[in-house]
């Protein structure tokens, strides 16, 4: 491998990377398509390697190359056998592009392919087109708490993490459980995830023209209307009838709206309970939208009831824009809110006591105001894209450089 030019900045070395993920709705997408904008914002090479573009992407960013996976459907195949066609996919671009790594978001099957890829490299029948490519998996959550603990997945989720160059974690949470749950004796870095706080934040004249759109300002005698949000992919792990729940509870003490971002397997579970519990027209059910930094300032307050979160990529995003939330005491996240002062915990399933908190947070308007410049606080001074990117960096140096001491 050549020694590699140094980026722009000067920070690190210039590096050709491909990325792997799931490219549709869901937060390892999204830390992976952020990843890569960043990356190659810092003058690195980067190539997506993906069933389809990812959702954040335009295609035409400096720096950044996309390769589809096309997956052949012979009549045969009762399914088609994409992780096949995609580390195919991975040992051409490699070997065409000259990557000095893959970087794998989410171990199932992304990683498995990812070492079939390797091998096939390193086993080359040309031996001079024979090379070892580094191969990094980052660990998002249900991965690990969920699909990966299936009889199914668990042993071949411990072959990726165990044979993969390098591995990290979003949190210190998910590091543990993985150790635990997988037997894993080999070292798990912990890269939390982050946000681009420039591109998070608050503008206020953007708010005060957008906002009324989704909430009756004050007017008169008339109080101004509360507006909370919730932002996920309507899986059953995000809790969203919990949303729905503690929403009717604080719409019955105070006006309020809320506004839903997202979709899938429980929405219409949630409009059903929304009728029922009579706030169907205070709720905006926005479905899935692709520039949520413009939504999310808008809001009051974020409601996270989720049944776990190995972080709590959702809740960040709303803290970067000072919107504090009311989340679950759960996996990761108190690795992400200071209870009491970025925001709130409960107990699982507690709706009850969440609408409690959102009803007297969102009655002490010093108190909110607090809590948002503290959320707001606590992202741009621990997770902004500056502050975690390096890290990716660094670690990927710290492997290459590895690989290559025990493989010259
Ligand atoms: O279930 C999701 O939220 C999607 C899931 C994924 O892997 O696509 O998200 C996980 O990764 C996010 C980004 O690293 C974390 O912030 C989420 O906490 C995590 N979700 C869960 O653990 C349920």
């Amino acid at each position: 491998m050549n020694p590699a030019a140094p980026t722009p900045s000067g920070r690190s070395p210039r590096r050709k990377i491909g990325i792997t993920c799931y490219p549709t709705y869901g937060g390892s997408g999204v830390v992976a398509t952020e990843l890569g904008i960043e990356l190659a914002a810092r003058g690195h090479e980067i190539h997506f390697i993906t069933s389809s573009l990812p959702f954040r992407l335009s295609g035409r960013e400096a720096n950044i190359h996309f390769h589809e996976v096309d997956v052949y459907h012979y009549p045969l195949f009762e399914h088609p056998p994409y992780d096949l066609a995609l580390a195919t996919r991975m040992a051409e671009v490699a070997e065409f592009y000259s990557l000095d790594l893959l970087h794998v978001h989410y171990a199932i099957p992304h990683s498995i392919s990812a070492l079939l890829a390797r091998q096939m490299l390193e086993t080359q029948q040309a031996v001079a087109r024979r090379r070892y490519l580094p191969i990094i998996t980052t660990l998002h959550g249900t991965d690990i708490t969920l699909v990966g603990l299936d009889r199914s997945y668990l042993p071949i989720t411990q072959f990726g993490i165990e044979q993969s160059d390098g591995v990290t974690a979003i949190s210190s949470y998910l590091r543990d459980r993985t150790r635990e749950a997988f037997n894993i004796k080999g070292e798990i870095e912990v890269i939390r995830n982050f946000v681009n706080c420039d591109v998070y934040f608050r503008d206020s004249a953007k708010v005060a023209a957008m906002r009324p759109r989704f909430a009756t300002p004050a007017s008169g005698d008339r109080v101004a209307e509360k507006l909370l949000v919730h932002l996920s992919n309507f899986r059953p792990v995000k809790r969203v009838l919990d949303v729905i729940d503690v929403f009717a509870r604080v719409a019955a003490a105070l006006p309020a709206r809320l506004m839903l971002i997202g979709d899938g397997p429980d929405r219409s579970a949630a409009e059903h309970l929304a009728m029922r519990l009579g706030v169907a027209d205070r709720i905006h059910f926005l479905g899935k939208q692709d520039n949520v930094n413009e939504l999310l300032p808008l809001a009051d307050l974020m409601i996270m009831p989720s049944e776990m979160e190995s972080f709590g990529l959702a809740a960040l995003e709303a803290m970067a824009c000072g919107v504090p939330s009311i989340a679950t005491r759960v996996g990761g996240v108190s690795e992400l809110i200071d209870d009491g002062i970025s925001g709130l915990m409960f107990p699982l399933g507690d709706t009850e006591a969440m609408a409690a908190a959102a009803i007297a947070l969102l009655g002490d308007d010093e108190r909110l105001t607090a809590m948002a410049a503290a959320a707001r606080k606590t992202a741009s001074e621990r997770f902004c894209s500056t502050r975690i990117v390096p890290l990716y960096e660094n670690y990927y140096e710290r492997v290459i450089a590895r690989d290559r001491e025990a493989k010259p």
